[in-house]
């Protein structure tokens, strides 16, 4: 029997048992070979885009209890955008050179799949250049329900109206007690993998998310890890694994004791080394704080997501991003921090590298 140090040295594939025990390795051997796994692959690259959010309603049949987004009796504050407004914010970001518009929203009956193919094929038809990232798996789930529509037939629809990619949102946690508890009446676990499984087989590429920092613990998360690695071992459609640190405030979780920077950072480094088949890990900085979000480059993490413009979902659970963030912030950090930084499209090819002084006045 090789022991997690062996494993770790010759590169082996990572069971659930290894897994485990990374997480009782010290927090910097652990962050050494996370870290010698990412120079591997992206050396001192730190990935980032230039995006914009559009949540269209936050209005939503369901109830997630991490949920602090969605109109209910803590956030008593329901809007509902109209086509021509999420058009007329697509423009305008397009016209800012905004390159993804990453377009999500809350489960509600008036935003039915006509309603947001008819969205995503205007804006191809103005500005076809623009990438639409576009329904997670919970919102196909729920689209799929609403007509009574295959999850096949969807994705077929969305792929004609020109979405580009999947978001890797709705994942939560796979382990199905825990997913009862927080997100009950949700996409069951095994169909999301199975509306990503089919996104895939049409060529296309998604990420995928996890929430932690609940009530959940490790095992979860590496199970959750796991059935992630197994599809991605059939497909090979993910591009980027976002672990997403549950923000607190404004919901309906009880949470007695919340992560610190240490087990972030840890399950970060745990997902690099697990996930050897998922090309990039970011860390996504509205949920993580984009200083530690930058520290966790060193830790496994090679990507930030991107400066987003209007952040509504962790903002409203307590983040700091309800703003977006700077291009120029993204660019001081990066290069403090001694990496380089790295534009990209939202395939990960590379647009812009930012050699030295990263200056974009
Ligand atoms: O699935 C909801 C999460 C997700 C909270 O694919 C919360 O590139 C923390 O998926 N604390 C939606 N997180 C956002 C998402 C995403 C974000 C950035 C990039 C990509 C991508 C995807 O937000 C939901 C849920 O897990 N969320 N509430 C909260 N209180």
């Amino acid at each position: 029997m090789m022991n997690i140090i062996d494993k770790l040295e010759k590169n082996a594939r990572l069971d659930f048992d290894d897994a485990l025990a990374l997480y009782e390795l010290d927090l910097f051997t652990l962050g050494h070979f996370a870290n010698l796994r990412r120079m591997r692959m992206w050396g001192k690259k730190v990935y980032f885009n230039i995006n914009r959010h559009i949540n269209p309603t936050n209005i939503c049949k369901d109830i997630c209890k991490f949920c602090a987004f969605s109109a209910n009796r803590k956030n008593p504050n329901p809007y509902k955008y109209t086509k021509e407004e999420v058009l007329q914010i697509a423009a305008d970001a397009y016209g800012r050179g905004i390159k993804e518009i990453h377009i999500v929203s809350a489960h509600n009956k008036e935003y039915d799949l006509y309603w947001y193919l008819d969205v995503f094929k205007k804006i191809k038809a103005d500005f076809p250049k623009l990438h639409i990232k576009a329904l997670t798996a919970a919102e196909v789930h729920f689209l799929s329900t609403l007509h009574g529509f295959s999850y096949d037939t969807i994705v077929e629809m969305m792929i004609e109206a020109g979405v580009d990619s999947m978001p890797g949102g709705g994942a939560e946690i796979f382990d199905e007690k825990i997913r009862a508890y927080i997100c009950k009446g949700k996409v069951t676990s095994e169909n999301w993998l199975k509306i990503h499984k089919i996104w895939h087989k049409k060529g296309k590429f998604s990420n995928a998310t996890m929430l932690f920092g609940h009530v959940e613990g490790k095992k979860e998360r590496i199970d959750h890890m796991l059935r992630l690695r197994d599809v991605q071992d059939r497909t090979g459609g993910f591009n980027a694994f976002i672990p997403l640190v549950y923000q607190r405030d404004n919901n309906y979780l009880k949470v007695e004791n919340f992560l610190g920077s240490q087990e972030i950072l840890k399950t970060i480094a745990v997902s690099r080394l697990v996930l050897d088949n998922i090309p990039h890990i970011k860390a996504y900085w509205a949920t993580a704080t984009l200083s530690l979000a930058m520290v966790a480059q060193e830790f496994g993490a090679d990507d930030l997501d991107g400066t987003i413009e209007r952040e509504a979902i962790q903002s409203a659970g307590g983040a700091k991003s309800a703003d977006g963030q700077a291009l120029q912030d993204f660019l001081d950090i990066i290069i403090t921090s001694g990496f380089t930084p790295i534009e990209r499209d939202s395939l990960y090819n590379e647009l812009r590298i930012y050699e030295e002084t990263g200056c974009v006045c």
